[in-house]
């Protein structure tokens, strides 16, 4: 009886491991923003977990929390807000950092079976000018073709983009943002700040370049 109670054990503790891990399938695989596995660096700006039920905080913030229309119900905010527009200082390695993988660096273990080059989309929402930048990286690496990614069209609604910030455009050139998979197996796909107070819902990653996210998109 014992013996039979811990292999009921083992068996639910693999099971839970499997719940939080995604698989990529011919070549596309989305991840719930919310369902990161570990959240490092995380003293300055923290990535907080929003659903309908969530209790109001205390952490300065312009706007209201978006959970209508979340996937899952769920998204994350990295908070405080302290630069929500562009009359507030920017302050490097605080509210704001161009050194991805420095800040609020969130994993997400993704078992691919396609390995080779995913253009990556978040779906996020954006309500000024200083909270629509974000990084990206795969395991622990954090490569120029994913950093700054940027939203700039279709403010005030959860919004896919995979536009990568220029010099030249600020707005981010469209289907840019990329990650190379070396192998078939387990890869950790991060996230981490480049300005506070950017909301996250999900990523999406495409073998396919001319994939083009739609609502929200469940696959
Ligand atoms: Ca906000
Ligand atoms: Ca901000
Ligand atoms: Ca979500």
């Amino acid at each position: 009886m014992k013996k039979y109670g811990l292999s009921a054990l083992l068996l639910l503790a693999s099971l839970q491991i499997m719940a939080n891990n995604y698989v990529e399938k011919n070549g596309i695989v989305t991840i719930e923003a919310e369902d990161f596995s570990t959240q490092i660096k995380d003293d300055k700006r923290r990535w907080y977990k929003f659903s309908a039920s969530t209790p109001p905080h205390n952490l300065t913030d312009s706007d209201q929390p978006h959970s209508y229309n979340a996937s899952q119900g769920g998204y994350i905010e990295l908070l405080p807000d302290t630069r929500a527009n562009h009359s507030h200082a920017l302050i490097r390695g605080e509210n704001f950092t161009n050194k991805a993988g420095s800040m609020a660096v969130l994993s997400y273990p993704v078992y691919f079976n396609t390995p080779g080059t995913y253009y990556v989309w978040a779906r996020a929402y954006s309500t000024g000018s200083e909270d629509n930048g974000l990084h990206l990286g795969i395991n622990n690496t954090w490569p120029a073709s994913a950093k700054r990614l940027q939203l700039c069209k279709h403010k005030h609604r959860w919004t896919w983009s995979s536009a990568q910030r220029t010099k030249e455009n600020h707005c981010g050139v469209p289907n840019t943002i990329t990650l190379k998979v070396p192998s078939a197996g387990m890869h950790t796909i991060m996230v981490s700040m480049r300005e506070d107070g950017f909301e996250l819902d999900k990523l999406l990653l495409t073998t396919d370049k001319d994939y083009q996210p739609k609502g929200i998109d469940l696959l």
